[in-house]
């Protein structure tokens, strides 16, 4: 008697632990959800949680906790930099390899899974390339071909090593763009013409039958109008429709999530609401860059807790609201920050006049943040019936 119940209480134990996927509870050691990583807490949801690294402070010898944090809180790594075009190939035909390979090897140590970002970008190419277009040197067919070479190199060498290919990245204008009706922009819908996408995805797959491949962008965080002309998250809506209709193996689409507390901003039902209507195609989604800055007005600057606090509470509000939407949507398979603490982020280099930052989870002390604990929060008191564990796509021919 004693012995059955002993084992039915084992049973209840063993399955709860195996619910929470877990450590079991001992008597020395009671299971406490808040002690665990944000990697770990995600797994229970099969929902990887990732964050882009920035090599330079992964490699400093004085940044131990930088490692620290990469190795034990992420499940899901993206370079930040090292594998854009103008790192991987500072002058034409000479591939450096060596910063996108470190973090392919590390993210192998780490047991963490890679989002390769990114193929086809405007920005962050190499002179070479743009000069040559530039000056006449090369022309459209060439540099269609040159496209296609790099894609076909990048995504050769990775082939089985890359979760999720940031194919193309940001290739639709936004309503503050010339003209302000929204259309294919930059260096590529210029030279090749907006065909350039389907081409991108079709080279892509070819190279690496086993990625998922992605269109990123940001500001497609929720729906607004729903005409194309004026609505990002439509317009790519309707983008990638048109290519699933044509055949194009592309299987998911990245929702950016560079926000900022001075804007409005989404709530959870309609960022959820995006996320199911893109799983109604039959996509993936992920959150592939979020972080969530605040103007550092003269007051944050001075440390007046006044003009902090609510920069701070707001951030992590927004955290909340895409990590909760991805949680709801099981085709959401990845929450990736945009670098996790303010102390390397590149908010403050880029948006500084007027001064903006405090956008990461961590501050420049490596101090987990509200945003941090609120993360967490999400992903502990979530679970069945709303939140589901996530399904596992297959790479689309
Ligand atoms: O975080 C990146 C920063 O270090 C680079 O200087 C910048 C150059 O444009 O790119 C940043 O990353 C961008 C990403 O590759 C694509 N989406 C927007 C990101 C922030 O600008």
């Amino acid at each position: 008697m004693m012995l059955r119940r002993w084992m039915a209480a084992g049973l209840v134990a063993v399955a709860t632990a195996g619910v929470l996927n877990a450590v079991p509870a001992t008597a020395q050691r009671p299971y406490d959800p808040t002690a665990q990583s944000l990697r770990a807490l995600g797994q229970r949801h099969g929902l990887y949680v990732g964050t882009a690294v920035d090599m330079a402070a992964l490699a400093d010898p004085a940044e131990p906790r930088y490692r620290e944090i990469v190795r034990d809180e992420f499940s899901t790594v993206t370079a930040e930099n090292v594998m854009k075009w103008e790192s991987l190939e500072p002058t034409r035909g000479n591939y450096d390899w060596s910063a996108a390979d470190e973090l392919v090897a590390t993210a192998r140590r780490n047991g963490q899974k890679v989002r390769g970002h990114v193929l086809v970008w405007h920005s962050q190419l190499p002179k070479w390339l743009t000069d040559g277009v530039a000056d006449g040197s090369i022309d459209n067919a060439e540099l269609r071909s040159i496209l296609r070479r790099h894609i076909t190199t990048v995504a050769s060498r990775y082939r089985g090593k890359i979760w999720q290919w940031d194919v193309v990245n940001e290739a639709v204008s936004d309503p503050w763009d010339t003209p302000s009706t929204l259309h294919y922009k930059g260096f590529w819908a210029e030279h090749l013409g907006p065909g350039y996408v389907a081409d991108a995805f079709r080279w892509a797959r070819a190279a690496d039958p086993t990625a998922l491949l992605f269109y990123n962008d940001y500001n497609i965080e929720a729906f607004g109008s729903g005409d194309p002309a004026n609505d990002k998250t439509q317009f790519v809506f309707d983008m990638v429709k048109g290519l699933l209709g044509r055949g194009v193996p592309i299987d998911g689409v990245g929702s950016q999530g560079h926000l900022g507390t001075q804007y409005g901003n989404y709530d959870t039902l309609q960022v959820a609401d995006a996320l199911h209507r893109f799983a109604g195609l039959g996509l993936s989604t992920a959150f592939t860059e979020v972080d969530v800055r605040s103007r550092l007005t003269d007051g944050v600057q001075a440390g007046d807790s006044e003009e902090i606090n609510p920069r701070l509470q707001a951030s992590a509000a927004n955290f909340h609201v895409l990590l909760q939407a991805c949680l709801a949507e099981p085709r959401c398979l990845s929450f990736t920050v945009w670098g996790f603490t303010d102390r390397h982020s590149w908010v403050p280099g880029t948006f500084d006049d007027p001064p903006q930052g405090l956008a990461t989870i961590y501050d420049e002390n490596y101090q987990p943040k509200r945003s941090y604990q609120l993360m967490k929060a999400d992903l502990i008191y979530a679970g069945p019936p709303y939140v589901r564990t996530r399904a596992t796509p297959k790479p689309r021919r």
